[in-house]
């Protein structure tokens, strides 16, 4: 099999300067106002210019302004966003024998009439082509024998970025790289394997499986597979119904519940009008709580009115957050979609 991870460069970020020509060069973070420091909420991302200062997703932008004051600070337009998300997934479904949209920016493909890796390179030049002449964004791709390589390769060069590792080279690929880099693998499970002395990909494909089993669970057994390039999850196409949804995954994992609500609240506004502008009522709203420790929940609550507000909408999402209040480990990742979107009649 051959797969392809296509990740949009910057994306929220890309998308404002390609408005705006005057931010050419100039570092560029999108997300909550930072209030000359004073702000709460988080980046939802910068350019690779703002990166340069240590700048993040998901940290709090009073951070942000600390590291770089003279950085453009613009506000989350969501609803632009994923209009032309909805674009560019078109375009890729045009490549696709199977394709799974995987995030806002994001999506795996089977690549229809693809036998080779040449011809797998070929078409995803096409494919970037096609973007860069219809949408004026860069993106970045890999390839690889399952969607586990093939996403780490499409992160590896990063803008503008194509890799693609053959089913023969996926160890040697692998094993050089920090554990970090691994899915599933987030500070706390880094600290706790360097602490045995495993630093890259390759070190844990090396180590006794028993033994991240005692240490690490079921997932030692996992992580073992992933280091060693074995992923057998399939390419699904979007099951669920038309939805509209936003994650966050925090800088640092967090127990700072006002952060977490000022989080909520503003993907509420974001996804409600999102929702609503494009003409739709939704009968579901799913929040989504990835701990520390990678432990993910999902609580959905379903809508019989068709009239719900924005403020409605906020207390759904406050009531479904409260059932984590008490949990003791910290948070990574935070998310709320709306799903069982309805067009609505005119
Ligand atoms: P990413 O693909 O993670 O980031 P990016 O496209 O900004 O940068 P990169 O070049 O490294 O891929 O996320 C896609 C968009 O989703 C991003 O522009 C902003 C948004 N986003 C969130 O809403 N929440 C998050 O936690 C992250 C990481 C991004
Ligand atoms: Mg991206």
């Amino acid at each position: 099999m051959i797969v392809f991870h296509i990740d949009m460069d910057a994306f929220f970020s890309a998308f404002e300067e390609r408005e705006r020509p005057e931010l050419d060069g100039k570092p560029v973070v999108v997300g909550a106002d930072p209030k000359e420091g004073k702000g709460r909420g988080v980046v939802s991302t910068c350019n690779y210019e703002a990166r340069k200062f240590g700048i993040r997703s998901g940290m709090p932008i009073s951070k942000a302004y600390r590291l770089c004051p003279q950085a453009v600070f613009l506000p989350v337009n969501f609803e632009l966003y994923w209009r032309v998300s909805q674009n560019i997934m078109k375009i890729i479904s045009g490549y696709a024998l199977k394709m799974q949209q995987a995030g806002i920016d994001e999506a795996f493909l089977v690549p229809k009439d693809v036998k080779t890796y040449s011809s797998a390179k070929s078409i995803a030049r096409k494919i970037k082509k096609e973007i860069i002449e219809r949408e004026h964004l860069t993106c970045s791709i890999g390839i690889g024998p399952n969607k586990l390589v093939a996403k780490i390769a499409s992160d590896l060069k990063k803008p503008d970025g194509l890799t693609a590792v053959k089913n023969k080279d996926v160890k040697s690929f692998l094993s050089p790289l920090q554990v970090r880099k691994l899915y599933g693998i987030g500070p706390k499970t880094e600290e706790a394997l360097n602490k045995l002395g495993i630093m890259t990909i390759g070190d844990i494909a090396k180590y006794d499986k028993n033994k991240l089993n005692d240490a690490f669970g079921k997932f030692g057994f996992v992580m073992h597979d992933y280091a060693n390039g074995i992923d057998n999850s399939d390419v699904i196409e979007n099951a669920e119904s038309k939805s509209v949804g936003r994650e966050i995954t925090f800088e640092k994992d967090t127990n700072d519940f006002k952060l977490i609500g000022k989080v909520i609240d503003d993907i509420s506004s974001e996804i409600f009008n999102t929702a609503k502008n494009a003409g739709y009522v939704f009968r579901t709203v799913v929040l989504k709580i990835r701990f520390e420790d990678f432990e993910t929940h999902t609580k959905r609550k379903s809508i019989k009115n068709n009239d719900i507000t924005l403020e409605n909408l906020k207390e759904t999402a406050d009531e479904l957050l409260s059932c984590f209040q008490n949990a003791r480990k910290k948070i990574r990742l935070i998310g709320l979609r709306l799903t069982n979107l309805e067009k609505v009649k005119q």
